[in-house]
């Protein structure tokens, strides 16, 4: 899944594409390179992020996904908004990638029942302003029996809104209210969330966990735009778990450790 943040501000990749025509150009792009789904957001989830309004939302995914998705690409949305993944998959769109995993606006579970659509239900607490402060997980089991928990009770309330389970996907969200710690005990324990019995999604590309694993001497992490090396190699270490799919910013770079691995695996 390849990444296409319409946004002024996303921490990987912000500004980059955040006009329509640039942002339909990287989404070819992506395509070229191998991706099989594209991923469009236009809401950045980092830290301290101020959220836009729902119209400004609208108007920076609509007519991206509008366009790819009539030259035949495989497009999900990104947005925890009802209103926004509605217009989205009028629009084309035939995957809703909800962060919140219902969460931050119910009504999307509705939205996403009364379609089609692929469901990718993500581990999530809280908005980004907030959500460093929810980074606890001190119960037995520690964060990967509480992120089990609680995306089981949010895959409950996706059933419940007539979501069948064969259209749910599921993320544990690295770095959504999680310190680096957390993300790397998740990694290691991605294969508990895998006995859940859904694909699973994984988003670590260039997120600040790898910048903490790479900082310098003095302590400083590494730059967003140079912990690709790092990305790759937790592609090729989550891909031999086996899961679903991978979102990442450097299709490329993935797709050429796929194929590697694979022909590892070949023997
Ligand atoms: N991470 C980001 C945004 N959307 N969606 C899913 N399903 N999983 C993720 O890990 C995820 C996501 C934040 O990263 P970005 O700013 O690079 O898009």
């Amino acid at each position: 899944m390849g990444v296409v943040n319409v946004t002024p501000d996303s921490f990987s990749d912000g500004g980059r594409w955040a006009t329509p025509d640039a942002a339909v150009a990287h989404g070819r792009d992506l395509l070229a390179q191998g991706a099989d789904i594209l991923d469009i957001g236009g809401e950045s989830t980092r830290p301290g992020a101020t959220r836009p309004l729902v119209a400004e939302e609208v108007d920076r995914v609509v007519p991206v996904i509008g366009t790819l998705a009539a030259q035949g690409a495989r497009v999900s949305v990104d947005t925890m908004r009802s209103e926004v993944a509605e217009q989205a998959l009028a629009a084309g769109a035939t995957m809703v990638n909800d962060v919140s995993g219902g969460l931050a606006d119910p009504r999307i579970l509705d939205v996403v029942a009364a379609s089609e659509a692929t469901y990718v239900c993500m581990h999530w607490r809280g908005h980004s302003d907030h959500m460093a402060e929810l980074a606890a997980y001190d119960g037995p089991g520690g964060v990967v029996a509480a992120v089990r928990a609680e995306l089981c009770q949010r895959i409950e309330s996706a059933m419940a809104a007539g979501i069948p389970r064969q259209r749910i996907v599921l993320d544990p969200g690295l770095g959504f209210a999680k310190a680096a710690r957390h993300n790397w005990t998740l990694l290691r324990g991605l294969p508990a969330l895998q006995e859940l019995g859904f694909p699973l999604l994984v988003g670590a590309s260039r997120k600040s966990f790898l910048g903490t694993v790479l900082a310098d001497a003095d302590g400083q992490p590494r730059a967003v735009d140079d912990r690709e090396h790092a990305t790759t190699a937790l592609t090729v270490l989550v891909a031999q778990l086996g899961v679903w799919g991978l979102r990442v910013h450097d299709v490329r770079a993935a797709r050429d450790a796929l194929r590697t691995l694979e022909r590892w695996e070949e023997g």
